[in-house]
């Protein structure tokens, strides 16, 4: 999020910003940099790192810590390498969307610490949810647009056994959307809280319960773990309820709120039958089942809200405040128990502020986001400030180290930084702006991402790495938790349209629907001819019977959109609209093999109503061949 002009004229702060950009300069990294993240040829990196990619709607793989690029993921975007938003499973997730914009990427946990099985990411204009399965780093489902909900912001931070993700919404609308008056903004528009159940066996998400919040601009969460078990936290900022001239508008109240939501009260109130259905989903009014979610005081426009890796303390960052406002959970338990509110906002009741406030931490200029370490030590990015400042937990609670970042800090990553053991190595800085750090491209500039070291007793910038547009959030996960296979075994292989045998090869048509069942092995697709009419719906189902790593066959249609990379082992089906009489090349895209330039074919377009067998089978000496191949 551009966070830049609105900071500045809300807090009137230009005069800083120009000051504190002047005065930076130079590479602020030194000494023995360079050997810490120094990989050695053919060596792995410790740590995997996924970072969201923003608009771009895909997840980028770097390695840690020798910050290489290792893969992207598609997720919400089409992919024409790989053909992902091309072949008929991956253009069905996408839904008919070609954007998405991911902000915050969640590995699951089990016990509150990764467990390497999945990673959940946020689409958050249209309210999505995706699951990439990290036994083979693809995108596996992608959940909504979530009903009543716009633009899941605070998303989806799954909880310590990954019971749940969640999604609250950024932009309220009027619950169900109907015709009103912007204007009418305040009695007519609300907020959700969605909580998306998690299937422990194989990750698949599903709707829990929706909670109809106030007006506001739900805006970061974070899972409550140990003694917060069971809770989840969202900041927001408009209470003030503007829906024009926000930056103005939106920041005129001291305080705005963090919500708690405890999502195991939630979700009995939904079992119990007390939900309303709105579009589908079981909503529930906070007005009417009480005891479900709470709102906390929180000074200036807060942004990140970030639990510790005790779960006691919750700390959020009010960005137009010099200070992290760290609450206790104890002390809010205390203070729900005893009824002390004051007030409610849209039936959800307020605690008092300094109930509930453990310590205000002097961290800097626009503070944003907070992360930990492994000894007791929680690092806050500062946007204004363009540092980090790394702040004590507990008494006597105060600000220990600070280092300068290039530039305008948005979110910052620890190594395994969001679980109840932070190994407290690294924090990557995920910088807004990267100006004059690398090479002119132009008017885009890349992202900047810094690699810093914890380990010492002061903060040392490693190293720099460019990104393309836009990491938000990232994780890193230790490198030994995580383990892909890479070949998709065949005998597992249970497509309803795959092949595993040479004379399996055939195409078959009906009416205008032709299916072409097509194996694909070095260096042949069989049949690698194909007859059909103009018009036709042809859906080619390609199975790449290797089982070598690394052996990926592409398969590519001329003049058309169509093409797609199959794993090896995988079948995947493609539907392609058969043009004007004549001919139509096809190839194979990937390369694999010293022969990969003669894998290609023929479509052969026949006028309609000119004869065409409804079955076809390749040539007998194509059929030996690839039976030779394959050993059957
Ligand atoms: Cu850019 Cu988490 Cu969307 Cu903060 S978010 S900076
Ligand atoms: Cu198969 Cu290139």
């Amino acid at each position: 999020m551009k966070l830049h002009f609105k900071l500045a004229l809300a807090a009137g702060v230009l005069v800083a910003i120009a000051g504190c950009m002047a005065a930076k300069g130079g590479s602020g990294a030194s000494g023995d940099a360079a050997q810490k993240v120094y990989v050695k040829p053919g060596e792995h990196d410790k740590y995997y790192a996924f970072l969201s990619g923003g608009h771009h709607g895909n997840v980028y793989v770097y390695g840690m810590p020798s910050c290489r690029h290792i893969t992207t993921i598609p997720v919400f975007t089409p992919e024409p390498a790989v053909g992902y938003g091309v072949d008929e499973e991956s253009k069905a997730m996408l839904g008919g969307y070609t954007w998405g914009d991911a902000h915050h990427p969640g590995l699951s946990e089990t016990d509150g610490d990764y467990d390497g099985r999945w990673l959940f990411i946020n689409d958050m204009p249209n309210a999505r949810i995706a699951r990439i399965d990290l036994s083979d780093f693809k995108t596996r489902q992608i959940f909504g647009p979530i009903p009543n909900l716009s633009a899941a912001h605070a998303c989806p931070f799954p909880t310590p056994n990954t019971e749940y993700v969640f999604a609250a919404s950024r932009f309220s609308v009027p619950v169900p959307n109907r015709e009103v008056k912007i204007a009418d903004y305040a009695t007519t528009f609300r907020g959700i809280v969605a909580g998306v159940k998690v299937d422990p066996k194989d990750g698949t998400m599903s709707l829990g319960f929706e909670i109809l919040m106030p007006p506001f601009d739900w805006d970061l969460a974070d899972a409550g773990k140990g003694p917060s078990h069971g809770w989840e936290f969202f900041t927001c900022y408009n209470s003030e309820m503007a829906h024009d001239s926000l930056e103005v508008k939106a920041s005129q109240n001291e305080m705005d709120y963090f919500a708690a939501v405890d999502w195991r009260a939630a979700q009995k109130a939904v079992d119990e039958g007390k939900a309303t259905m709105i579009n589908g989903a079981p909503v529930l009014d906070p007005a009417k089942v009480p005891g479900i979610v709470y709102l906390v005081p929180v000074p200036k426009s807060p942004h990140g809200v970030d639990v510790n890796p005790t779960g006691e303390y919750i700390c959020c960052s009010g960005k137009l405040q010099a200070e992290v406002s760290v609450y206790s959970f104890a002390k809010f338990q205390k203070a729900v128990e005893a009824k002390a509110f004051e007030g409610d906002r849209f039936g959800v009741p307020v605690l008092k502020f300094a109930d509930v406030l453990e310590a205000k931490v002097p961290v800097g200029l626009g503070p944003l986001h907070t992360q930990f370490d492994d000894k007791g030590n929680a690092y806050t990015s500062l946007f204004l400030d363009s540092q980090i400042a790394k702040w004590k937990v507990g008494p006597p609670w105060g600000v220990v180290d600070k280092i300068d970042v290039y530039y305008s800090i948005g979110h910052l990553m620890a190594s395994e930084g969001d679980t109840r053991h932070p190994t407290g190595e690294y924090v990557v800085a995920l910088d807004k702006l990267s100006k004059d750090r690398y090479l002119n491209v132009g008017p885009t500039h890349p992202e900047a991402a810094q690699l810093i070291d914890l380990r010492g007793p002061k903060m040392q910038l490693l190293y720099d790495f460019p990104t393309y547009l836009e990491p938000h959030y990232a994780q890193m996960i230790r490198a030994e938790k995580v383990k892909p296979f890479t070949v998709y075994p065949l005998e597992q292989n249970s497509k309803p349209f795959a092949i595993k045998r040479a004379e399996d090869a055939r195409v078959e048509r009906k009416g205008n629907r032709v299916d072409v069942y097509m194996l694909a092995v070095r260096t042949h697709f069989s049949p690698d001819n194909i007859v059909v009419h103009e018009g036709d719906d042809v859906y080619f189902h390609v199975t790449n019977l290797e089982q070598d790593d690394d052996i990926a066959h592409g398969f590519g249609i001329s003049w058309s959109s169509c093409n797609m990379q199959i794993e090896p082992g995988e079948t995947k089906t493609m539907h392609w609209k058969a043009g004007k009489p004549g001919i139509n090349p096809f190839y194979c895209s990937n390369f694999c093999s010293a022969l990969h330039q003669e894998m290609q074919g023929y479509i052969e377009i026949r006028p309609k109503g000119a004869p065409v067998a409804s079955l076809q089978r390749p040539k007998p000496e194509l059929t030996a061949a690839v039976a030779a191949e394959i050993g059957h």
